[in-house]
C-alpha cells in the first residue's frame, strides 16, 4: 500500500481539499475554505497544516468562534447545503465558543464542519491551560458538550482513527437527511503526530447528493388524499429551496391550483406576485394564509419541520378531519402530525406526485377565496410600508425602501428580533435565494456573520443584512473580517434602543416590557433612567466600515445608493419609531404566563393565555 507520512492535521486539510459534492451533474467543493482562530490548541497542528497547504484550502481569520460558525452555516445555507466551510479552534473557550452556532446549524439542518482542538491524548501534562478536570473520569473534555448539538461527533485519539472518521464525517455533512454540525475534535498532541496514511485517502472524492424517490404505495396514498381535497393548502418549507424544487412547485401549483403559504426558511419558494402564493404561515405570517390553514382539510407540508411558529403552537389547523401529507427528505419530519410520510427529495416527489394528481383541480370557490385573501394582504402591505409621515420612520417603511431599492437576485439576511416577523410578512421575494432568514435558532449575532457567509457563497449578489441594535451590540465583530477580506456587505442597522420585540411580547404577556430597554438604572432602582449612550455609528466605524446615518426615508434611499456603488462594507444606521409596530397575523404563539401573580397585568394576560391554549391540538 502506498502511503504518505503526514501529521493528523496535515492529513485532515489535504483530505478536505479533495472533497466535492455533485448534484444534478454539477460539482462543487464540499469544503470551500477554513475559518479559524489559533491558540495553543491548534496553531502548531491545524495552523501549520494550513500554512503549508495554503494554495489548496484558503484560511480565513475570524474575530469570534461563534461568529465564524454562523458564517460557515450561512455559507452552507446560501449554497443549498452543497458546500460549506470548516472551522478550527484552540481548546477550551475557543472550542466552546462554537457551541451556540453549532446548535444553530444542527437545528437549521445546514452542514458545518467543526475541528475544535482538544486536551492531550497522552494526559501526561494534564491539566493543560484551559482544561476542564473531572474527578470521576479522564475521558472527558469541554468538547463533549458538542455531542448533543452535533449530527456526527468524534474525537481522534490515535492518528489511524482519522481515516474512518473523516469518511463518516463527510457522509453526514453531505446527507440532506442527516446534516448539521459535524464535530471532529482533535487533541493538540495528536494534531501534530505523524502517521503513514494510505495515499488513497487523498484522491479526489465526489459525494453524490441524490434525489431519493418516494415509496410508490405511500405516494399513491398521498395522491389519493390530495385528489379528494376540498380545501387543501401547501406549506412550502426550507426543503423546497434546498432541494432546488421551486420550479417543480410552480408546475405543481399551476396544475392543481393548490394555494401555497411559506415558512421563514421556505420564503422565496414562489415569487411574491405568483397568483398561487397566499403569503406566509404562522405566528409571523399573514392573516389570509393563516385563515386558509385554519380550515384546510389536506395540508401538504413540503420540507417543513412544523415548528411552533408554523403551527401557531398547534392551534393553526382546526379542521377536525385535517390530513397531513408530509414530503420530506427526513423520515423524522415526514412522520410529524401523523402525516402520510412521503420520504424523498422534494423535487423528485413533486414531479411524480404531479403525474398522479394530473386530473385534480382545487374547487373554484377555494381558489377564489385564497386569491381574495392574498390580494387584500398585498394591498395592506402597500399601506404598511408607505411613509406614515411620523418623525422617525417605521421599521415596515424601512423594509419597504430596501425592498424596492434592491434587485431581484439580491439577498436579504436576518435572524432575530422584530425584523424576522416583519420581513416574513412584508418582504416581496423575487428569487428563491434572495431571502436568507435563520429562524430555526433565531440566534442574535447571526446577522452580520451570516451576511459575510452568504456573500462568500454568492459573491455575484448584493447582500443586505438587516440587524437590530440588540443583535448588533451582541455580535458585530465580523465586520472587521469583511473589511479584511474585502468582502462587501451592506448592513442596515435598525435602532429602536433596546430589545423591542421582547418588549412588545413582554407587554402582551403582562410583564410590562421589564428589562428590555437600553437605559441606565433610574432612581426607582429599575432600568428606567436615561437612554444609554450607545453610539452604533462610531462602533461600526471603528471596525473599518463605511458608515451612513440617514434621517428619514429619502435619505435612506440615497444611503442605499451610496452603499451599493461602494466596494466597502457599509453600515447604514437608521433610527426608527419604536412604537410603530403592526401586528395581526391571526396566529397564536404559546409563551406561558405566570399562573399566579401579584400583578394585575399578569393576571389579565394569564386569563387570555388559558383561553388561547384551549385550542391547541395534538395531531395524532
Ligand atoms: C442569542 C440570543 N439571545 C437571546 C435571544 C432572545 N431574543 C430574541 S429577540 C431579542 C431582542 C433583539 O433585539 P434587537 O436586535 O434590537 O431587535 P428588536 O427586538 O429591537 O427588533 C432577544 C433578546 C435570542 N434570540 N438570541
Ligand atoms: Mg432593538
Amino acid at each position: 500500500m502506498s502511503t504518505r507520512r503526514l501529521t493528523v492535521a496535515q492529513a485532515t486539510i489535504e483530505f478536505l481539499a479533495q472533497q466535492y459534492t455533485e448534484r444534478d451533474g454539477r460539482q462543487q467543493r464540499l469544503v470551500a475554505g477554513v475559518f479559524g482562530i489559533f491558540g495553543h490548541g491548534n496553531l502548531a497542528g491545524f495552523g501549520q497544516a494550513l500554512l503549508q497547504t495554503q494554495s489548496d484550502l484558503r484560511y480565513y481569520q475570524a474575530r469570534n468562534e461563534q461568529a465564524m460558525v454562523h458564517a460557515a452555516a450561512a455559507y452552507a445555507k446560501q449554497a443549498n447545503r452543497l458546500s460549506t466551510l470548516a472551522c478550527t479552534t484552540s481548546i477550551g473557550p475557543g472550542a466552546t465558543n462554537m457551541l451556540t452556532a453549532a446548535a444553530g446549524a444542527t437545528i437549521n439542518r445546514v452542514p458545518v464542519l467543526l475541528l475544535p482542538g482538544d486536551i492531550f491524548a497522552t494526559r501526561k501534562v494534564a491539566p493543560v491551560l484551559q482544561q476542564l478536570e473531572a474527578g470521576w473520569t479522564q475521558d472527558i473534555s469541554v468538547n463533549d458538550a458538542f455531542r448533543p448539538v452535533s449530527k456526527y461527533w468524534d474525537r481522534i485519539n490515535r492518528p489511524e482513527q482519522l481515516v474512518t472518521s473523516l469518511i463518516e464525517a463527510m457522509r453526514v455533512l453531505v446527507s440532506p437527511a442527516e446534516t448539521g454540525a459535524v464535530t471532529v475534535a482533535v487533541p493538540q498532541d495528536v494534531q501534530a503526530e505523524a502517521w503513514d496514511f494510505p495515499s488513497e485517502l487523498f484522491s479526489k472524492r465526489v459525494w453524490r447528493v441524490t434525489r431519493p424517490r418516494p415509496d410508490v404505495t405511500v405516494l399513491a396514498e398521498a395522491a389519493h388524499a390530495i385528489a379528494g381535497a376540498k380545501r387543501p393548502v401547501i406549506i412550502a418549507g426550507g426543503g423546497v429551496i434546498y432541494s432546488d424544487a421551486t420550479a417543480a412547485l410552480m408546475r405543481f401549483v399551476e396544475a392543481t391550483g393548490i394555494p401555497v403559504g411559506e415558512t421563514q426558511a421556505g420564503k422565496g419558494s414562489l415569487p411574491f406576485d405568483s397568483p398561487h402564493l397566499l403569503g406566509s404561515f404562522g405566528v409571523s405570517g399573514t392573516p389570509g394564509a393563516n385563515e386558509i390553514a385554519r380550515d384546510a382539510d389536506v395540508v401538504v407540508g413540503i420540507g417543513t419541520r412544523y415548528t411552533d411558529f408554523t403551527t401557531a403552537s398547534k392551534t393553526q389547523f382546526q379542521n377536525p378531519e385535517v390530513v397531513f401529507v408530509n414530503i420530506n427528505i427526513t423520515d423524522f419530519d415526514a412522520h410529524k402530525h401523523a402525516g402520510i410520510p412521503v420520504v424523498g427529495d422534494a423535487r423528485a416527489v413533486l414531479d411524480e406526485l404531479a403525474e398522479l394528481v394530473s386530473e385534480y383541480r382545487v374547487p373554484a370557490g377555494h381558489s377564489a377565496r385564497a386569491r381574495a385573501l392574498s390580494n387584500s394582504w398585498r394591498d395592506e402591505v402597500a399601506v404598511l410600508v408607505s411613509d406614515a409621515g411620523t418623525a422617525l420612520p417605521s421599521q415596515a417603511s424601512v423594509i419597504g425602501v430596501v425592498n424596492r431599492f434592491s434587485d431581484a437576485r439580491d439577498v436579504v439576511v436576518c435572524a432575530a428580533g422584530s425584523l424576522p416577523g416583519d420581513l416574513h410578512r412584508l418582504w416581496q421575494s423575487r428569487d428563491p435565494k434572495g431571502y436568507h432568514m435563520e429562524y430555526g435558532f433565531s440566534c442574535m449575532g447571526y446577522e452580520v456573520a451570516g451576511g459575510l457567509g452568504a456573500k462568500m457563497a454568492a459573491p455575484d449578489r448584493e447582500v443586505y443584512v438587516f440587524v437590530g441594535d440588540g443583535s448588533y451590540a451582541m455580535m458585530s465583530s465580523e465586520i472587521l473580517t469583511a473589511v479584511q477580506e474585502e468582502i462587501k456587505i451592506n448592513i442596515v442597522l435598525v435602532n429602536n434602543h433596546g430589545f423591542g420585540s421582547i418588549a412588545a411580547l413582554s407587554e402582551a404577556l403582562g410583564s410590562q416590557a421589564f428589562g428590555t430597554r437600553f437605559k441606565y438604572r433610574g432612581e426607582d432602582g429599575q432600568l428606567s433612567g436615561d437612554w444609554l449612550p450607545l453610539d452604533l455609528a462610531a462602533n461600526a466605524r471603528s471596525l473599518g466600515a463605511n458608515v451612513l446615518e440617514p434621517r428619514g426615508l429619502n435619505e435612506l434611499e440615497t444611503a442605499l445608493k451610496e452603499a451599493k456603488s461602494s466596494d466597502r462594507t457599509t453600515v447604514i444606521v437608521v433610527d426608527i419609531d419604536a412604537q410603530g409596530r403592526f401586528g395581526g397575523s391571526g396566529a397564536w404563539w404559546d409563551v406561558p404566563v405566570s399562573e399566579v401573580s401579584e400583578l394585575e397585568s399578569t393576571r389579565t394576560a394569564r386569563t387570555a393565555y388559558e383561553a388561547a391554549r384551549a385550542s391547541a391540538r395534538y395531531h395524532l
